[in-house]
């Protein structure tokens, strides 16, 4: 029989612990895809976050380790550094980069660490059971915020990309969906662009990827793609907001 379909090398047999409808399935796959597209899954190592992708290195076959609250940067900094010569990513949740990880993304970027983040904004703590996060929307119900986000007590949802955007170590930042296949489609592109600019040494690259947790959101998963879309898309615009030209 012909086969139309796998499952990327780049993924381990395991199966996915996430929940039913949760996207970080697809932004794992998407990742997986990259590094056999671009036959670099023997030079890669990733870094894995706290939060539901902790265990990401259980699923992505190429080498892993393990970082510590929000110090994947930091991390994935030292393994670049004594290993030029490979592709080192971080996959980290917003819980995890936009609050207790502000200082070493906003640093690495700076530096122009030459690696890849891949950031997986869900507007919550999924790990905890739905903490209200940095990027959580304003009105948006959240087990530490059970009567919605309200800015005179939280501030405003933090824009990561815009703000690393002005850093000027930040080669390519760019924020996609995976909420559709439309979306799906952009996602991957983004994603094979930024480690395709890493393997050029254009310096620090980051893809911020909306993506849905229907458990803590309370609601069923096709659901979970239209709330993506109706509430999230609006106040984070997919786009790129930084693209180092030649010689910056
Ligand atoms: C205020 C606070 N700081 C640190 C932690 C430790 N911690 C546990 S899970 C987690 C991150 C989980 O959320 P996220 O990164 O958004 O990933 P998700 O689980 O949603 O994929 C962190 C930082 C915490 N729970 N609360
Ligand atoms: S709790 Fe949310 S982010 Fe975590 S696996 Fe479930 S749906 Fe995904």
């Amino acid at each position: 029989m012909q086969v139309v379909a796998k499952k990327p090398d780049s993924l381990t047999d395991k199966d996915f612990h996430y929940c039913p409808g949760c996207t970080h399935g697809i932004i794992h796959r998407l990742v997986a895809e990259v590094m056999d597209e671009l036959d670099i899954r023997e030079k890669t190592i990733g870094i894995a976050p706290v939060g539901c992708s902790v265990l990401a290195y259980e699923y992505f076959d190429c080498d892993m380790q393990e970082a510590s609250h929000g110090r994947a940067p930091a991390v994935a900094t030292g393994v670049k550094r004594v290993h030029p010569d490979k592709v080192v990513f971080t996959y980290q949740g917003d819980g995890d980069l936009a609050s207790i990880g502000t200082a070493e993304i906003v640093h690495a970027a700076n530096r122009g660490e030459n690696i890849t983040t891949i950031f997986v904004n869900n507007a919550i703590y999924g790990m905890t059971g739905g903490q209200m996060a940095p990027t959580t929307l304003l009105g948006q119900k959240t087990t530490t915020s059970p009567a919605g986000r309200k800015k005179d007590i939280a501030g405003s949802p933090i824009k990561i990309s815009e703000m690393l955007a002005v850093l000027d170590g930040a080669a390519y930042i760019e924020r996609v969906s995976v909420h559709d296949v439309k979306h799906i489609i952009k996602a991957k592109k983004a994603i094979k662009k930024a480690f395709k600019m890493q393997l050029e040494g254009k310096g620090f690259t980051m893809i911020e990827v909306l993506s849905t947790c229907p458990t803590n959101w309370g609601i069923e998963p096709v659901e979970a793609l239209k709330w993506l879309e109706e509430n999230m898309i609006p106040i984070y615009k997919p786009q790129v907001l930084k693209e180092a030209g030649e010689g910056e």
